[in-house]
């Protein structure tokens, strides 16, 4: 089990210094550092090449998130929304490779946050994201990527939104590099079981992103930390573990993820570094035992 953070939880936006990130990740004792895909689209090739050497001068491993927008919906029954997502997937693919990030996870099957203002036909979109999860998947193979589906809960997604769907998706999509992503805050509102939940995805499960019911950072609440720990030693979880705290409001961030208020009494950079330091340790703790 390697351990990690998203460098969100420090930004309002979906960007930052991610040189920096990856030095800070290091210093506080991480493995892994989470960034987003949204800015790498406009990384020059030797900026990709300089983040890779960071990372690795610094011992980290580096994965990606990502949201698709609506116009790069792959599941979408508009095929120019499909063709422009295609396209946007084979480019993400490769300059991941580039960058030496051997993980992309997200709502990567469908868009972002979804406009439920409009119908939705849940069967037809799921059929479609299957072809197309399955052609971007045997690219990912051959690029060294895993393609990681997450589930989300029902007010961000409406494809997968338990394990179980997941597992029945990513079987039927046969592909070694479609895995699963699941994440402690989805769970909670979707899964009877979380511990279930992960032994139901088994090997499968790909990445897991961690955090409580209110997207504090693992032990600030009361989600049934050991008992996720115990499943995640029972299916003898090899793949990453990362936080994903949301605490500030403000920007795009505390827009899209919905955060209205501050979650904890300080925001500055130390504070901040203090209690990811704090999770970082319980988390080794509690569910790697390490
Ligand atoms: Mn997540």
């Amino acid at each position: 089990m390697k351990f990690g953070i998203y460098f969100a939880y420090w930004e309002t936006e979906w960007r930052g210094d991610y040189k920096a990130y990856i030095e800070k990740a290091a210093k506080l004792g991480f493995d892994v550092m989470e960034l987003s895909y949204a800015p790498m689209p406009g990384y020059s090739e030797a900026y990709m090449q300089e983040l890779r050497a960071c990372a690795k001068a610094n011992g980290i491993t580096l994965t990606a998130g990502y949201g698709p927008t609506a116009d790069q919906n792959i599941s979408s029954s508009d095929p120019s929304v499909v063709a422009n997502g295609m396209a946007f997937f084979r480019e993400m693919l490769r300059r991941l490779e580039k960058m030496g990030i051997r993980s992309i996870g997200g709502g990567l099957y469908s868009y972002w946050p979804v406009d439920y203002s409009k119908p939705i036909d849940r069967e037809r979109d799921r059929a479609i994201a299957l072809k197309n999860v399955r052609e971007l998947g045997k690219e990912a193979l051959d690029r060294g990527v895993d393609f990681c589906l997450e589930c989300l809960n029902r007010y961000e997604g409406y494809l997968l939104n338990t394990a179980k769907e997941g597992v029945e998706f990513v079987q039927e999509v046969d592909v070694p590099s479609v895995k699963l992503l699941l994440d402690t805050f989805h769970m909670n509102i979707e899964e009877d079981s979380m511990p279930d939940a992960i032994l139901t995805a088994g090997p499968y499960l790909r990445r897991l992103h961690t955090g409580e019911a209110n997207r504090r950072v693992p032990g600030q609440g009361g989600l049934p930390w050991n008992d996720i720990g115990r499943a995640l030693r029972a299916i003898d979880f090899q793949g990453d573990v990362v936080m994903e705290p949301f605490v500030r409001a403000g920007g795009t961030i505390g827009r899209e993820i919905k955060v209205w208020r501050q979650l904890v009494d300080k925001v500055d950079e130390g504070s901040l570094d203090h209690d990811a330091l704090r999770a970082l340790q319980f988390s080794r703790f509690v569910l790697g035992r390490q």
